[in-house]
């Protein structure tokens, strides 16, 4: 999660948040880049008297420069070309993923509400008749954070939280009950807008266990900042005990259960 003082991101658990990452560092060095030439040259014929001449008038190396206009006409372009590219490029794999074709393992269909999140869990055949496990994820009011949970993250922490498998895809479905939502959890590079009435989806897939959080990132009412989310990112094996038992709600016993405390 974000610490104090942080300026970067923060950590990337899977292949998109890395990609966003890659691509915003890389676009920072295109800009300093720019910024360095572009100031290097006003400075210079600001200062110079290169570009209007000594005694007023514009240099006649400058003005009318063919070879010197198209140079500061293309470079621009193809600079614009790359940022675009690598933007699309994220967009569309923030949407397909790169998993066209490859049926997810699981679905999990996340419903904002005003003023908490539920979660509901389905096996790949999308058959919504069949059982599965549901649960709401309602806000830890901060007088009752006592440590228990491991940490104790003020406005972050959730009774029931979200558990999702690591190395395994799935695909995340949302949706709202009342207003629009919005989905956001830094480390994933997941922000997805919950809209009622319709279903917006997202396949991907995480490498790493671990405690995460995000907000609601969609002003949707007075406590819209009383609906964090907390996801908590355990291996597959571990994962299918905790499904199959359908043990939501316990999850922190069932995890003391495996580390033998
Ligand atoms: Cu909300």
């Amino acid at each position: 999660m974000a610490e104090w003082r942080q300026l970067s991101f923060e950590d990337s658990i899977n292949s998109k948040m890395m990609n966003l990452i890659f691509f915003h560092d890389s676009a920072m060095v295109l800009i300093v880049f720019v910024m360095a030439v572009v100031g290097f040259f006003l400075v210079l014929f600001l200062s110079t008297g290169l570009s209007f001449g000594m005694n007023g008038f514009t240099s006649r190396f400058i003005s009318s420069n063919e070879k010197l206009e198209v140079f500061w006409s293309t470079l621009p372009a193809v600079f614009l070309f790359l940022l675009g590219w690598g933007s699309l490029h994220n967009l569309y794999s923030a949407e397909v993923n790169g998993s066209a074709g490859t049926e997810p393992s699981l679905n999990v269909v996340v419903v904002g509400h005003q003023w908490y999140w539920s979660y509901e869990y389905y096996d790949s055949a999308l058959d919504y008749s069949a059982s599965s496990v549901e649960f709401d994820s309602y806000l830890v009011p901060e007088g009752d954070l006592d440590g228990s949970l491991g940490s104790c993250f003020r406005m972050s922490e959730v009774d029931n939280p979200m558990v999702l498998p690591s190395d395994l895809s799935f695909r995340l479905i949302f949706s709202s009950d009342d207003v629009m939502h919005s989905f956001y959890v830094p480390s994933f590079g997941l922000k997805t807008d919950c809209i009622p009435g319709r279903l917006n989806s997202n396949i991907f897939s995480v490498v790493l266990e671990g405690v995460f959080y995000g907000k609601c990132a969609e002003i949707c009412g007075a406590y819209h900042s009383g609906m964090p989310i907390t996801v908590e990112v355990i291996s597959s094996s571990d994962w299918l005990g905790w499904y199959e038992g359908g043990a939501c709600g316990e999850f922190s016993e069932f995890v003391e259960s495996f580390s033998g405390s």
